[in-house]
């Protein structure tokens, strides 16, 4: 029994001041002790790296304090919490975006500037944690912001890749994969825990006994184990409330295998540890495709059941006993990447603390919510049953035994179907047998949310539409939003700081407020510090293009952004295809009133994803043709920016003009992009697909560039004789960019290059890319129309960001606590 340390003694004044405290002269002063005693550098030998480092402590000591505060709040009134699972998170850096939110990004940049260091420098050089591939891993980031803004008590699981997301490098047009050395030089945002750590088991087989008093248990007799530690990130909120990000690391449990060591085989010894470690080592780069690897179900079980064994340990910790789980934690599931987490708490409860079965399985459904965030049928996970019971053979049996009790619910109680049975169990017996996660994570869960309104929909009324018919109630919306903080306050100072002058800064916490920007839209003054503002960003990510590229662009072009993984249902190659008609409409001379345009794309490609590959040698190719040519390249320009991250967005979104969010309807869930760009003042052009829909409802048809097919006739026309070569036939525009993809202009040295696409468009066309052109060149006629009129495109665009207020994360916040998660905010409470 230790006595607990005054909790004012943290707070007191001395240690305030020294460390803690806010001024130009606390921060500096912090600066510099970190600087001599933390780093070990005198100013004359420091790098520019060991500046930015001695500012991340300085900062993250001030981060600490806040999320102490907070941890000590949740602990005294005994609070429920938000445990956020999630595989992928994707940050962006925390230097910039701490300064915000503590509200001394003045007083550092001053600080700094006194000791002759330039602050931006040293942001700059901070490494992002590229732990997500995209979509799916920065709402989970946006999420954790929101909960610390709001205040609502949170902790976000996941694994601390060593690698992150890949680098890519761009070599005659082709995407190069590099390691993400995100760690070389060592992370200050992190504290390692190396107390809080699990033992985590793999393989071998289990023992069911019974015991002399006649109580039946179930051994795992694991052919593995190795430990998963803790690392910390503190994550604060703006001007708000502290939360933490953590991250598990597998570890060997013993570095050296003795036994083999004292043998003399010294390599064995050391490759235990090797093998233990890899588990950790690399994200996998597939976005919405699942891959089935065994190292993907182990990374995705060590994380969840540190994840789990940590909150039981929290909850024990309270003084609290296991029956009440559910009443103090809410355990969303960020798609089914943890669904996992349903057969290992009742693991858990039931063969390590004992619990019957009927009392588990309640605690389990009332604690787990699960989030769906795609509908394409090869991003849904499963796992082949031998793969699944060579790794985790206990919870196959739990898996078998939850689905048995499923089923005859459903049978007994709902006089369900042979057929329907099958739909619905959790185990596909075709082929060698898989396990359904998706089925797992709804049939273990009390609530289960699409993303958008649309996507919650279909998912009814197809993926999960048995399950919608038999708990209608358990199924609801949330639809996603972006962190106002981030994605303009941090990326976009310059709109950041006019808003505010114009209409007080109380929008970002409230993203509604910007509907006062309305009265502004015909503003003759307004909008010419609007349209300013605009092109000084422009100008500022030409500047960056040209340095990356080496491509020169002009600020006065319309920047037409389509920036996000490279997939074929998010429809770059429909892009490409109306960039050729127009470089072919200036090679005909048809280009009189031709409005000069920038294409600028980013995004990565999965490394094993051929189409998505060559679309990105598409665009280059492309670019490098119309780019060198006199005749068109003061009308055209076309960029591929190389290693989209979550920091190159934010130097693009506030220089976009026309966003494009051209999916085919139905298969983006939801989109988050589209959002990002809005809000920096883009006009959208869209299909009716995921959050798109909402997007217009709110903004106004007149202020959004419809086109294509909406998501009920794409199923129609699918499930009709689709004949992509109609089009082909009909459409003399399209004729002619297709004949010119596979002419051999674009690819000289390789004339065939293209052919795949060209084929598939042509033949089958999955993406309706064939079907949805026509109706895009009308749309795109009307975008060229409006820019001709400036001052009426900057007043749709002030539209477009005044009626933005639904799209905020803490809006999406407010909704899953109250209908999911039944958590009141700080904010809420007396
Ligand atoms: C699925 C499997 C592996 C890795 C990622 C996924 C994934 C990503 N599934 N959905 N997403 C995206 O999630 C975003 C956030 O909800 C959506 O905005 C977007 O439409 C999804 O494609």
């Amino acid at each position: 029994e230790r006595k607990a340390i005054n909790f004012d003694l943290l707070t007191s004044k001395t240690i305030k001041s020294k460390r803690i405290g806010l001024s130009k002269n606390d921060i500096k002063d912090s600066f510099l002790e970190n600087l001599f005693f933390h780093i070990g550098r005198v100013p004359k030998g420091a790098t520019i790296m060991d500046y930015y480092q001695a500012l991340a402590y300085t900062v993250r000591d001030r981060v600490f304090k806040e999320f102490v505060t907070t941890v000590k709040r949740i602990s005294d009134e005994d609070l429920r919490v938000v445990a956020y699972l999630s595989a992928e998170y994707l940050p962006g850096p925390h230097l910039a975006n701490n300064l915000l939110s503590l509200g001394i990004t003045e007083q550092t940049a001053a600080a700094m500037a006194e000791l002759g260091i330039d602050m931006e420098e040293l942001i700059l050089q901070e490494e992002e944690p590229g732990l997500g591939n995209g979509g799916l891993g920065r709402l989970a980031s946006c999420y954790l912001d929101s909960m610390a803004t709001i205040g609502i008590p949170s902790i976000a699981y996941g694994i601390r890749y060593e690698f992150g997301i890949f680098e890519q490098h761009i070599k005659n047009g082709l995407q190069e994969e590099y390691t993400d050395k995100w760690l070389q030089y060592g992370n200050p945002w992190e504290v390692v825990r190396s107390e809080i750590g699990y033992n985590i088991m793999f393989g071998g087989s289990t023992k069911h006994v019974t015991d002399s008093n006649g109580n039946f248990t179930v051994n795992w007799i694991p052919d593995s184990k190795l430990r998963g530690t803790a690392y910390d990130t503190p994550i604060l909120g703006y001007k708000g409330y502290g939360s933490i990000l953590r991250l598990w690391r597998a570890e060997a449990i013993d570095t050296f295998d003795f036994s083999a060591y004292n043998k003399g085989d010294y390599y064995k010894a050391v490759q235990e540890k090797i093998l233990s470690e890899n588990i950790t080592k690399v994200l996998y780069p597939n976005d919405e495709q699942e891959t089935g690897k065994e190292l993907r179900l182990k990374q995705q079980y060590f994380f969840v059941s540190c994840s789990l064994q940590d909150l039981i340990r929290l909850h024990l910790l309270q003084g609290r006993i296991l029956d009440t789980l559910h009443e103090k934690f809410a355990i969303q599931l960020n798609d089914t990447h943890p669904a996992i987490a349903v057969a290992e708490l009742m693991r858990l409860l039931v063969d390590d603390y004992q619990i019957d079965w009927d009392k588990s399985w309640n605690i389990t459904q009332r604690c787990f919510g699960y989030t769906n965030h795609t509908l394409l049928p090869e991003a849904l996970e499963k796992w082949s049953i031998p793969l699944f019971r060579r790794v985790l053979p206990r919870h196959l049996e739990i898996i078998y035994e939850i689905n048995h009790r499923f089923v005859q619910e459903l049978k007994y109680q709902h006089g369900c179907s042979d057929e329907q049975l099958s739909r619905m169990a959790l185990i596909d017996h075709s082929g060698e047998g898989s396990i359904r996660m998706a089925h797992l994570a709804t049939v273990g869960s009390h609530k289960v949310n699409g993303v958008s309104a649309l996507h919650s929909e279909l998912l009814k009324k197809h993926v999960l539409y048995d399950f919608a018919q038999l708990w209608p109630d358990k199924f609801c919306n949330v639809t996603n939003g972006i962190s106002p903080r981030r994605f303009i306050a941090l990326s976009n100072p310059l709109l950041t700081g006019l808003i505010t002058e114009t209409i007080g800064s109380g929008w970002l916490t409230d993203l509604k407020e910007l509907s006062k920007l309305e009265n502004m839209a015909e503003d003759p003054t307004f909008q010419n510090k609007w349209m300013a503002i605009k092109q000084t960003n422009k100008a500022s990510l030409s500047d960056h293009i040209k340095l990356e590229t080496g491509i020169s662009v002009d600020p006065s072009m319309m920047f037409d952004v389509h920036v996000k993984r490279i997939h074929e249902y998010k429809r770059q190659h429909l892009n490409v295809l109306n960039i050729l008609h127009l470089y072919l409409q200036i090679k005909k001379g048809n280009n009189k009133d031709m409005i000069p345009m920038a294409f600028i794309f980013a995004g990565k490609a999965a490394p094993g994803y051929f189409m998505a590959k060559l679309i990105i040698k598409l665009i280059t190719a492309v670019g490098d043709l119309i780019n060198q040519d006199t005749e068109v390249n003061d009308k055209l320009k076309v960029i591929f920016l190389p290693d989209f991250s979550v920091k190159k967005a934010q130097h693009i979104y506030p220089a976009a003009d026309l966003s494009e969010q051209i999916s085919m309807a139905g298969k983006e869930a939801s989109g988050t992009g589209n959002m990002k760009l809005s809000l920096n003042g883009a006009l959208t052009i869209g299909t009716l697909d995921g959050a798109n829909v909402e997007m217009m409802e709110e903004i106004g048809m007149d202020n959004f560039f419809l086109f294509g097919l909406n998501a009920e006739e794409v199923q129609h026309k699918k499930q009709g004789n689709y004949k992509p070569g109609d089009h082909y036939v009909h459409n003399l525009h399209l004729r002619e960019v297709m004949d010119f993809l596979i002419s051999g202009a674009l690819s000289p040295e390789n004339p065939k290059l293209f052919q795949p696409i060209y084929e598939q468009l042509l033949y089958d066309d999955p993406y309706m890319i064939m079907a949805d052109f026509e109706s895009y060149l009308i749309s795109r006629a009307k975008v060229y129309e409006e820019w001709g009129n400036q001052s009426n495109w900057t007043k749709k665009s002030i539209i477009n960001v005044a009626r933005m207020g639904k799209f905020s994360s803490d809006r999406s916040i407010q909704d899953y606590s109250s209908l999911i998660w039944k958590i009141d905010s700080f904010q809420n409470r007396p």
